[in-house]
C-alpha cells in the first residue's frame, strides 16, 4: 500500500485545491462499527456457530414385577417434574410395554436424575430400574 499524501484523519487542512476543509475520502462514512477500517486486511474464513449442542441423552425406567405404581408416578412428579396425568401415563406405558421414556437431558443432568431415581428405590428397597440411553 504506497503512503498516502498526509494523514487525512488528522483532520489537517486541504491543501490549495478550494475545498477549504479536511478531507473527506469516498468510502469514510462511519457507519458505527467497530474496527471499520477501509485497509482492514485479514483471511476471509467460513462463520461457523460458536456454540456447540451438548450430546443429548434419553432417561428410561424400566418395568419390574414389584415397585408400586404409585411409587413411580411419585418419581417422575418428583425428578422430572411431571404432571399426575403424564406421570401415569409414562407409569403405564412402562407397565405395559417394559420400558418408558421420562425426558432427554444433556448427560450431566441425566445422568444426577437417574442417581436420584436410582437413590429414592434403594432407600425404598423397591427393584426400580432407571438408564440413560445416548440419543
Ligand atoms: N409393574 C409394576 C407393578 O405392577 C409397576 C411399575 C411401573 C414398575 C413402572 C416399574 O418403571 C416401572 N407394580
Amino acid at each position: 500500500m504506497p503512503p498516502l499524501p498526509f494523514d487525512y484523519r488528522a483532520g489537517k487542512p486541504a491543501p490549495a485545491t478550494g475545498q477549504g476543509g479536511a478531507w473527506k475520502l469516498v468510502g469514510d462514512e462511519d457507519d458505527g462499527r467497530q474496527g471499520d477500517d477501509e485497509f482492514e486486511t485479514g483471511v476471509a474464513t467460513k462463520t461457523r456457530p460458536r456454540t456447540k449442542r451438548p450430546n443429548m441423552f434419553k432417561v428410561l425406567l424400566l418395568n419390574d414385577d414389584y415397585t408400586p405404581m404409585e411409587f413411580v408416578v411419585a418419581i417422575l412428579q418428583e425428578v422430572f417434574n411431571k404432571s399426575q396425568d403424564d406421570a401415569w401415563h409414562i407409569t403405564m406405558q412402562v407397565h405395559q410395554h417394559g420400558v418408558g421414556q421420562c425426558g432427554v437431558f444433556p448427560y450431566e443432568v441425566a445422568e444426577t436424575k437417574v442417581m436420584r431415581v436410582m437413590d429414592a428405590a434403594q432407600k425404598n428397597q423397591h427393584p426400580l430400574q432407571c438408564v440413560l440411553e445416548k440419543q
